[in-house]
């Protein structure tokens, strides 16, 4: 499934996944035997490679002719791309899409294949032994498309909103695939408008971006409560026929910082979240929609109206089903707890920028995202640190200045960063990793925010707060690692959170516990990360009701 509605009606496109290709192990003795698998997924779940790391081949033959486009939603974690035996493409990071175009294929059978690479190594800078698992295998949905010499390439919409109504600027990029300029006509269509581009030149082998605004009357708002979601067809015409086309969805919606509050459509917003991993016993991180759907329904139920997408951009049709259901997503970029040192590998800054570059090309769109996040607990008390921070929050607001931005920190009084983002974000583990009463220990933080920082003035989040529980271990000493213990955490984390007057909002550590890399087993019994309200397979423990109570009696700003 590539997403949950479709985006096309006139370009040519195939879904390469949701089907068996093969696979072979490229290393070992199993090297070059062939066997049956899945994509998308994950090689953890196949009998025999439930440990592998290395490099794994996908094959599969495909019939194409024309200006072939391969997109891949996720591979994870570093990709080459072969067609009939040539290389085509590479990219690394599992968390992003990346496409590549073979212009004038040969009409025929031809045979693609992806290898893909686990390990960890200095060439990869984001994806490191962690507190949660770096799978491998093609992890997300691939397509295969026809287009034309000149085709369109991504259509933006961003919605703005004054006293007199509602505005929505459209960006249409069409890419030219010749070694000559050529002149398009590109038109729009949204929430009953049009909008059109005669005469547009693309330069030879070429981008171009165009660029419209457009104002409208009778539309829905997008919130949590009427996520109101509007198309947007971008079609290439030549001789006044479609060509081409890319439909999208947006929403109208607009999220502002004012002071220390932060507005959707000029309401202020009180996050009650969970910080969610993409992870599954069963799929490893490629959930299938089902169980994403399942996922959500869990948070809803337990009085969520909001998910951190931790600690990388996620599977885009998880996204759609929050957009569709007025759920608020913090995304952010792939990087957790890296050390300076980690920071000063020579991969690491491009490979965060690149994770940037391509999350919000390609999220864009969704109304759900509400705010864009970094460098989940990196070496923000560091000068080295801060310059990469500002780097890449320069970054985001080239790409998109209608959206704040955050990072999650733990530095505690020694971060050197909160001037940079317009929302101050912490993750704090009082109960957990420090027995200090937790209001005591947010006012000390709040209070130095205040008085000694630029993050003064700045709206507040608490971006992870939490306990280890291990699901069925019950006792009345009510010790660390108890279900007993756990919920009486968090009931103390989520009152004294949720009422502190200078924090709009939380998210709880974590959704379900997942299985982390072999190497941190020292801090993580069973190898899970057993701070989950529900446990891997999304089995209740004791904080379950605790979280629901809580989230279900603090007012509902939004
Ligand atoms: C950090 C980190 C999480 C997780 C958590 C924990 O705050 O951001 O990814 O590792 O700690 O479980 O300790």
């Amino acid at each position: 499934m590539l997403r949950t509605f479709q985006t096309h009606q006139i370009r040519d496109q195939k879904e390469l996944s949701d089907s068996l290709w093969e696979f072979s192990p490229c290393q070992g003795e199993r090297a070059g035997c062939w066997r049956k698998a899945a994509v998308p997924g994950c090689w953890e779940n196949y009998p025999g490679f439930e440990a592998y790391r290395g490099e794994g081949m996908f094959r599969k033959k495909i019939h194409a002719g024309g200006n072939v486009r391969l997109e891949f939603k996720g591979v994870s974690h570093t990709a080459e791309i072969f067609l009939d035996g040539k290389k085509i493409a590479s990219h690394y990071n599992a968390y992003t899409p990346f496409d590549v175009v073979v212009p004038d294929l040969e009409q025929g059978e031809h045979l693609l294949e992806v290898k893909a690479d686990n390990r960890f190594g200095p060439e990869s800078a984001l994806h490191v032994p962690n507190d949660y698992m770096s799978y491998g295998g093609i992890s997300r949905a691939v397509a295969m498309e026809t287009v034309p010499d000149v085709y369109l390439q991504w259509v933006h919409v961003t919605p703005r909103r004054s006293a007199a109504g509602w505005q929505a600027e459209v960006e249409v990029c069409l890419k030219n695939l010749t070694d000559q300029e050529q002149t398009v006509e590109v038109s729009a269509s949204l929430a009953g408008k049009t909008v059109r581009w005669k005469g547009c030149p693309v330069a030879a082998a070429g981008e171009t971006v165009l660029k419209e605004t457009a104002c409208f009357s009778e539309i829905s708002q997008w919130s949590p409560e009427n996520p109101a979601l509007y198309s947007v067809t971008a079609q290439l015409l030549k001789n006044q026929e479609p060509v081409d086309d890319l439909i999208d969805r947006f929403g109208f919606r607009e999220v502002k910082v004012e002071g220390k509050r932060v507005l959707l459509n000029g309401r202020e917003i009180l996050i009650k979240g969970f910080c969610r991993h993409e992870d599954h016993p069963q799929f490893g991180c490629e959930l299938p929609f089902s169980a994403m759907a399942a996922d959500l329904a869990l948070m809803r139920d337990m009085g969520a109206n909001s998910v951190r997408t931790s600690h990388y951009p996620n599977d885009e049709i998880f996204l759609d089903l929050c957009d569709e259901q007025g759920i608020l997503v913090w995304e952010e970029n792939h990087a957790r707890g890296l050390e300076l040192a980690q920071m000063q590998n020579p991969n690491f800054q491009r490979q965060a920028l690149d994770c940037i570059r391509e999350m919000i090309t390609d999220h864009y769109n969704h109304p759900c995202i509400y705010i864009w996040g970094i460098l989940n607990e990196c070496a923000s008390e560091t000068e080295y640190g801060k310059s990469c921070y500002a780097e890449q929050f320069e970054l985001i607001r080239s790409l998109d200045s209608s959206r704040p931005r955050s990072f999650a920190s733990c530095r505690f009084k020694n971060d050197i960063c909160l001037g940079l983002p317009e929302v101050v974000s912490y993750n704090i583990y009082p109960q957990w990793y420090n027995d200090a009463p937790v209001e005591e220990y947010l006012d000390e933080l709040y209070r130095w925010i205040q008085e000694d920082t630029e993050g003064s003035g700045k709206p507040f989040l608490v971006t992870e707060i939490g306990a280890g529980g291990i699901y069925g271990y019950r006792t009345p000493a009510k010790c660390k690692w108890s279900e007993e213990y756990q919920a009486q955490a968090l009931q103390k984390q989520l009152t004294a959170v949720l009422n502190y007057p200078g924090c709009f909002g939380v998210y709880i550590w974590q959704f379900c516990d997942v299985r982390i890399s072999e190497e941190w087993f020292y801090a993580r019994p069973r190898t899970m990360n057993n701070k989950g309200i529900v446990d891997e397979y999304r089995r209740p423990k004791l904080a379950c009701e605790v979280v629901k109570r809580i989230f279900s009696e603090c007012g509902n700003k939004v």
